[in-house]
């Protein structure tokens, strides 16, 4: 069986690189496969939220991502916390995963910096959940950004025990799905880090919710280097700004960079940006409005996500409860 399943946390307005990483992989992908799409809230509070904003940023992430063409006649799309089985997995898997495990990934890492002492145990836990929300729906296939790449192999590893310890196949592996020249898009402002909804500078990254103005503008003000575009791929080598940005341009076209570079090797970034800026607008701009009709009627939106939380709970609710079984948790009835 092939089945998707993948999130997306409510911990801002969703970006570029969301898009171009992930959900724009899933809106093709539902066409193909049976796809459950999730609003990670359990995820998002992880870190610090405005319990406020959080239900709000919930809503209105899960309007765009309807924007972007998740179709709830092909696809199911729910918030987390909704759905009970994603933490009953989770805590068993909090007692199959490994500290030297988790203390391997790179992302907690990044998140909790100098700070490590001060930051949530959840922030730590956070990859067993991601492998609950996987596994509690039997997935095959798993559409992320390039960052979830050591997520996934965690996934695999504590599938792996899980059966070793309880003597089952319960659990298969599941695939990643990391496509694209924009796997990892990159902050404008730095090309070392990735774009990201929390970084401090919003000149950082492209919002989907952005006017044509403000596409324009932080296109504009994109950091890049003095020299023109190289015609080969090979002149991007050392150029983080100028590639992040060519490969913005390529998955938009849907070719890869040495295309890019054929029609735009040689120009300078002035016209380069502004062919960008255009391109971002044509393809951004319908999202925008769309998100925006949408949340004129909430309605529609929460009753959407009630039927795709109704769903999910059908498919995950049993295989936490096989998985409780297999572990030894007494079952009376
Ligand atoms: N810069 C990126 N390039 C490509 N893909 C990306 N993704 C995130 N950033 C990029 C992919 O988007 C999906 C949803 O990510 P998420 O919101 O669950 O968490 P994240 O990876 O932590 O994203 P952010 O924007 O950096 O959020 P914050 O700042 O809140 O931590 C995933 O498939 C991810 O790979």
């Amino acid at each position: 069986m092939q089945r998707i399943f993948s999130g997306i946390q409510p911990t801002g307005v969703p970006h570029l690189g969301n898009y171009l990483g992930a959900v724009r992989n899933w809106v093709r992908l539902q066409h193909e496969m049976e796809s459950i799409y999730c609003v990670v809230d359990l995820h998002a509070i992880t870190q610090p939220q405005d319990p406020k904003e959080l239900a709000k940023q919930t809503r209105e992430l899960a309007a765009s991502l309807l924007a972007c063409g998740i179709d709830p006649a092909k696809s199911l799309l729910f918030h987390q916390s909704a759905v009970h089985a994603h933490v009953r997995l989770a805590w068993i898997f909090t007692c199959v995963a490994r500290m030297g495990w988790l203390n391997r990934m790179t992302q907690f890492k990044d998140k909790a910096g100098k700070d490590r002492e001060n930051v949530s145990t959840g922030l730590f836990i956070y990859p067993n959940l991601m492998a609950a929300d996987i596994l509690v729906y039997h997935a095959s296939h798993v559409p992320v950004g390039d960052d979830q790449r050591q997520h996934l192999e965690l996934t695999n590893d504590i599938a792996q025990k899980f059966n070793f310890d309880t003597g089952t196949e319960f659990f298969k592996p599941v695939e990643g799905l990391i496509q694209g020249p924009a796997a990892r898009v990159m902050s404008l402002r730095d090309g070392a880090k990735k774009m990201s909804k929390s970084d401090a500078s919003a000149q950082s990254r492209i919002d989907l919710t952005d006017s044509a103005d403000e596409i324009a503008l932080k296109i504009r003000r994109a950091k890049t280097d003095p020299e023109p575009l190289p015609s080969e791929t090979e002149g991007l080598e050392g150029r983080p700004e100028a590639r992040n940005l060519v490969g913005i341009y390529a998955a938009l076209q849907d070719v890869d960079h040495a295309a890019v570079l054929r029609e735009h090797g040689g120009k300078g970034f002035g016209d380069f940006k502004k062919s960008l800026a255009d391109l971002l607008v044509s393809q951004l701009d319908p999202i925008a409005s769309e998100t925006r009709r949408l949340l004129a009627d909430p309605g529609t939106v929460d009753s959407i996500l009630r039927e795709g939380a109704r769903k999910a709970a059908a498919i995950s609710t049993p295989v936490a409860e096989e998985a409780e079984r297999l572990v030894g948790f007494l079952q009376v009835g």
